[in-house]
């Protein structure tokens, strides 16, 4: 199976995942990504039987709507059932870096109000230790070379990813060369730096259910 054919099974399996617990009323959060997208074009064929979705980031809000799905504000909406989001690395304690799309703070938000966050990757995306995939940290745009110096402290190579400003207005930073020990420890460590309004460790609230795209079959962990 290619790498799509997978990440088209885990978005199939989300749906099976949602689908009996779906009513009217029901506002889902939505992520980001190719996976998420694949998501959102099956959430589609299920229009009527929920009212809407929240969305993490504008390129996902878009889709939505080009669907004709509903899209809500998070600030309207409160809590959401499902958050439902792709991953760039995600390992056994379903903790993941995410934002490597740049939406890392809006899908953070949307996860801190989910009741439960699915995680939908083929397999390229699990491992055993966090960090090859070089862990993104949105900045305040002033605070940038200021954050850049404390994160080679904590042990990273900090490269300004150019030319991308935020869903916020903000920057980007990714730490390359960058291996991760204890994730909520570094999620807490590079939040506390000034400057920093959030970075891509999703450990703290990690996922609470893993769908994985395997060429045997979608693996499921929870
Ligand atoms: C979002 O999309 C991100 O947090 C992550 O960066 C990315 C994964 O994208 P894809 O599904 O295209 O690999 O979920």
């Amino acid at each position: 199976m290619t790498q799509d054919e997978l990440k088209d099974a885990v978005a199939k399996a989300a749906i099976d995942e949602i689908k009996p617990h779906l009513e009217r009323s029901t506002v889902i959060g939505v992520g980001t990504g190719s996976t998420a997208n694949r998501f959102i074009d099956y959430l589609a064929r299920l229009s009527g039987d929920f009212k809407g979705a929240v969305a993490s980031s504008a390129a996902s809000a878009e889709r939505l709507k080009t669907h004709g799905i509903d899209v809500f504000e998070l600030n309207e909406v409160g809590t959401v059932p499902f958050y439902i989001d792709g991953a760039d690395e995600v390992n056994a304690h379903l903790h993941m870096i995410k934002g490597g799309g740049a939406a890392l703070t809006r899908e953070k938000i949307v996860a801190a109000c989910a009741e439960r966050f699915i995680c939908i990757a083929d397999a390229s995306k699990y491992v055993a230790q966090l960090g090859r995939f070089p862990l993104p940290v949105e900045v305040i745009p002033m605070a940038r070379s200021y954050v850049a110096r404390q994160l080679v402290k904590l042990g990273a190579d900090p490269v300004y990813r150019e030319g991308v400003v935020t869903d916020n207005g903000n920057q980007i930073i990714d730490c390359y060369d960058f291996m991760i020990e204890d994730a909520e420890a570094m999620e807490a460590k590079i939040n506390a730096i000034v400057g920093v309004v959030t970075n891509g460790l999703f450990a703290a609230r990690g996922a609470d259910v893993l769908l994985l795209g395997k060429k045997e079959g979608v693996e499921r962990t929870a």
